[in-house]
């Protein structure tokens, strides 16, 4: 072959091609959750080098010009030509759709691996992307254009050009996400620090700077005591009953870091990650962490005398909150969205690690040992009352399931099944008209009762239509939850745009959370996005013309698009001022409402909101995010 393979070759192309055809299928979305994506994929590329031990420092700015920039001080991503396409392997990992991970496993026998679907989707993605390479003297430079296409044609030799000498060694990215391609690409300042500081609590010593060029703002990541911080951090306004118990080890070849405290929380609380993912579903590690201190409790607790027989795993994890970090050589994960380890080797090595190393720190200060036996034996007496006094949530939602509003629908096929939460009784009185009867079912919560800011759980749990809610839905709460037995497919919540609306609404994401936690993980829960304007155009014709407008951006783009056209605008207030057509048009029907599902940001948000809610904090509330689901139709 005389031809050399030189990054234009259309095979690649192609490869690129299918990623900008179906975005969603890569990176989840084309959300600003997708669009964020784009720069965890590059992090994860530096993150994995400095756990191959050579980079310590890593710097992500948020450019003028809207692209993002990566830069760390690593080895530099190799540069030498790659013997089966005959060009440099840096542009092999912008080029060519998984090639990430032969590369990001040679030094490093841990990765991410599944979530990693690496540099080419992001240069896919994007309208530019430069890759600057310091490395053995070196400055290598790259750069692609409009989804992946090489600028710079390759010499016959298939090396990188050099731009310059060095004597530091690193990686630098630079890209900028194609807004022909992403619905928003709005940086979202909250959302890259909060990531960036989870990866420094789970990278000991990694130091991460975060800079905003657009605003001059600059912030340092670093964690010196790595998932102890993690800990220190969720633990911040509750009340602990031990110090924080950290331990590590390894088994069969299976890193585990645990770090953990209890605290006088009537839950227990376990974030978990492997390989610097987050498991939020948990699985098998997080069940060994579980056992293994189910087993050395009660050891203790002989031991001590402080324990006859023998006690249950969940009164000695009653106010545990633990962060578990485990390194995998081979992960697998599970789930309907591949939130949950199944690795079954990580279930004995977590055991192992928790008999062997915890002692460490139990044999030294026992009395942690003795609060947290005390705090076992206070537990299940609590809950040995709650059992004779039957004043069990569960049980009385059984008992007063008849009391709600429930119209519910003609069909008992959950799969096409959709049960409605709308705001107000009004406003539940047109869904009921407007609603597909055999399969939307209503539930109306009154406002009133509910849009209280600070209405504790236990008071909303009292509120018969939540009652009513967690019946109907049919899958239980709690230890007794079953996902198979829930009777919907869709959970939308319909509120209002306002105030009250959304604490209504933030306030049922929180109960959901909390007591049916895999109907939000495993992607059930929706919001209704109901429109915010209707604009009404002129017309010779006597049949009224008009669209929706569902955001202020839509409006004004309405505006500027139709601007004489329009007669009038319509502003709706809330739900109530629709008729029944209006709000199954623009909300109900399923060809043309739009919906967004609910997410859960990532663990620090997550856990955060169940215990920054509880204690009635209110400024981290937003950390509930909606994707634009994918049955909604957008109508511009
Ligand atoms: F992949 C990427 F382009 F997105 C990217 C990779 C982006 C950024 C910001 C950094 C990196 C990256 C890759 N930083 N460091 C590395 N290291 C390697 O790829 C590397 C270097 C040397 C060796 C070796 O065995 O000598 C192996 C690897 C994987």
């Amino acid at each position: 072959m005389t031809e050399k393979y030189d990054g234009t070759n259309i095979d690649i192309l192609d490869g690129l091609e299918a990623v900008r055809k179906r975005p969603g299928m890569y990176i989840g979305s084309t959300g600003t959750r997708g669009l964020h994506h784009l720069i965890w994929e590059i992090i994860d590329n530096s993150i994995d080098e400095h756990l191959a031990g050579y980079c310590d420092q890593i710097q992500v700015t948020i450019r003028e010009d809207n692209s993002i920039e990566v830069r760390d001080n690593g080895r530099g991503i190799p540069v030498d030509v790659h013997p089966k396409t005959g060009f440099s392997a840096a542009r092999v990992v912008f080029t060519i759709l998984h090639a990430g991970g032969k590369f990001n496993n040679g030094g490093y026998a841990f990765s991410g691996g599944l979530h990693g679907v690496g540099a080419s989707v992001v240069n896919a993605l994007s309208a530019y992307v430069e890759v600057e390479i310091h490395k053995d003297g070196h400055i290598y430079f790259d750069r692609y254009e409009h989804g992946g296409n090489p600028v710079i044609k390759l010499m016959r030799s298939g090396e990188l050009p050099v731009k310059g000498k060095t004597t530091t060694t690193g990686t630098t990215v630079r890209f900028l996400p194609d807004d022909t391609i992403f619905e928003t690409t709005t940086w979202n300042l909250e959302t890259i620090e909060r990531r960036l500081q989870e990866s420094a609590f789970l990278n000991r010593g990694l130091t991460i700077v975060l800079k905003n060029e657009k605003t001059g703002y600059q912030r340092t990541f670093h964690e010196e005591r790595g998932i102890e911080g993690f800990l220190n951090l969720m633990n911040e306004d509750k009340t602990t009953l031990t110090d924080i118990i950290s331990f590590s080890g390894k088994s069969n070849g299976i890193l585990v870091d645990v770090a953990m405290q209890y605290t006088s929380d009537f839950s227990e609380q376990i974030i978990s990650y492997c390989n610097n993912i987050t498991t939020i579903e948990g699985g098998t590690h997080v069940t060994g962490l579980r056992s293994g201190l189910t087993r050395l409790m009660n050891s203790y607790g002989k031991e001590l005398g402080i324990l006859k027989e023998s006690l249950d795993g969940k009164d000695i994890r009653t106010g545990l909150v633990a962060v578990i970090s485990i390194k995998h050589p081979d992960p697998q994960y599970e789930g309907q969205t591949k939130g949950k380890l199944g690795s079954t080797d990580a279930r004995g090595a977590v055991e192992d690690v928790v008999l062997n190393d915890a002692p460490k720190h139990f044999d030294v200060f026992i009395d942690d040992a003795k609060h947290i036996l005390e705090n076992a034996l206070k537990a299940l007496k609590l809950r040995k009352a709650e059992d004779r006094a039957k004043v069990n949530f569960q049980s009385k939602g059984i008992q007063l399931q008849t009391n709600g509003k429930l119209t519910n629908a003609g069909s008992r096929k959950p799969e096409e099944c959709e049960l409605f939460i709308v705001e107000g009784d009004s406003a539940g009185g047109t869904a009921k008209a407007g609603r597909d009867r055999r399969t939307q079912a209503i539930l109306p919560l009154r406002g009133k009762v509910l849009n209280v800011e600070k209405t504790s759980l236990e008071k909303a749990l009292q509120n018969k239509e939540i009652q009513t809610l967690f019946s109907a839905l049919g899958c239980g709460v709690g230890e007794s939850f079953d996902i198979k037995k829930l009777k919907y497919n869709k959970i939308i919540i319909l509120t209002d745009a306002d105030v009250d609306g959304s604490h209504i609404r933030i306030l049922l994401l929180t109960l959901l959370y909390r007591f049916a936690p895999a109907l939000i993980h495993e992607g059930f829960v929706y919001r209704g996005l109901p429109p915010l304007y209707k604009v009404v155009l002129k017309t010779t014709g006597k049949k009224e013309e008009f669209l929706y407008a569902y955001s202020e951006k839509e409006l004004a783009q309405m505006k500027a698009t139709l601007g004489t056209k329009i007669r009038n605008i319509q502003r709706f207030k809330g739900l109530g001022e629709m008729n029944a057509d209006q709000l199954w048009d623009t909300t109900m029907n399923p060809e043309t409402r739009r919906l967004g599902r609910v997410q859960i940001e990532n663990a620090i948000g997550a856990d955060k909101i169940t215990s920054v809610l509880m204690g009635e904090k209110v400024e981290p509330r937003k950390q509930f995010i909606y994707d634009h689901a994918e049955d909604a139709k957008v109508a511009i």
